[in-house]
């Protein structure tokens, strides 16, 4: 008789409360158990989320031996040559939605997307999953559910920001595609594991 893949914990290294609580509600039909540990560990300086992502997961992986996840996402947007991209938090911390609507004032290309590279790291090594939603920035600021920039990006096909359409997040968002990509490659993992 095969035996039922069990459920898994694996550790989200991440202080951002929002970002584990979207992901523990994506993974939770992949009998996934996400334990959150507030602390990143070491970041690089660099362009790519992926490489801030992939080198993060493996630096914590030497230090804790346990499977875990690191995500580092960011809004790149068009007319501004793909900025704030990596720096996004700290951007947002600096000068919020506001500080973006300034800079696109008279601009007329209002593209931008959200990406999430997510970083699993266990004995095997590392893998990345990277997630992507295009869309555009808002010209004002819809405050309501969600956080960071939900605010002011519109998804493609879509007329509302993430903020005033929390479900359409919950379906298409750069952190959804991530995450469950990652969900579908474990339960693989796992079927594998039992036979
Ligand atoms: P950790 O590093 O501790 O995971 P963080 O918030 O600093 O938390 P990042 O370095 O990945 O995470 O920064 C990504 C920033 O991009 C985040 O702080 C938001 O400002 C923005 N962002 C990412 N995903 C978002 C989303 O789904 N909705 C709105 N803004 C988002």
């Amino acid at each position: 008789m095969k035996k039922r893949p069990r459920s898994r914990s694996v550790l989200f290294l991440t202080s951002n409360r929002h970002k584990f609580a979207e992901a523990q509600t994506i993974l939770k039909p992949f009998n996934i158990k996400l334990i959150q540990k507030p602390a990143k560990g070491i970041e690089i300086q660099s362009d790519s989320v992926e490489e801030v992502a992939r080198v993060c997961a493996k630096d914590a992986y030497g230090r804790f031996c346990v499977p875990l996840l690191v995500e580092d996402s960011g809004l790149f947007i068009g007319a501004l040559n793909g900025f704030p991209g990596a720096y996004s938090a700290a951007i947002y911390n600096q000068v919020g939605c506001e500080g973006i609507l300034r800079l696109l004032a008279q601009e007329r290309r209002r593209f931008a997307r959200f990406v999430c590279a997510l970083a699993y790291a266990d004995s095997r090594g590392v893998r990345v999953f990277k997630g992507i939603v295009s869309g555009k920035i808002a010209s004002k600021i819809h405050k309501g559910a969600g956080f960071g920039y939900d605010p002011i990006f519109i998804p493609k096909g879509h007329t509302k920001p993430f903020s005033a359409a929390p479900e359409t997040k919950a379906k298409l968002s750069h952190r959804a595609r991530a995450f469950k990509a990652f969900g579908r490659f474990l339960a693989k993992q796992a079927k594998h594991d039992t036979r």
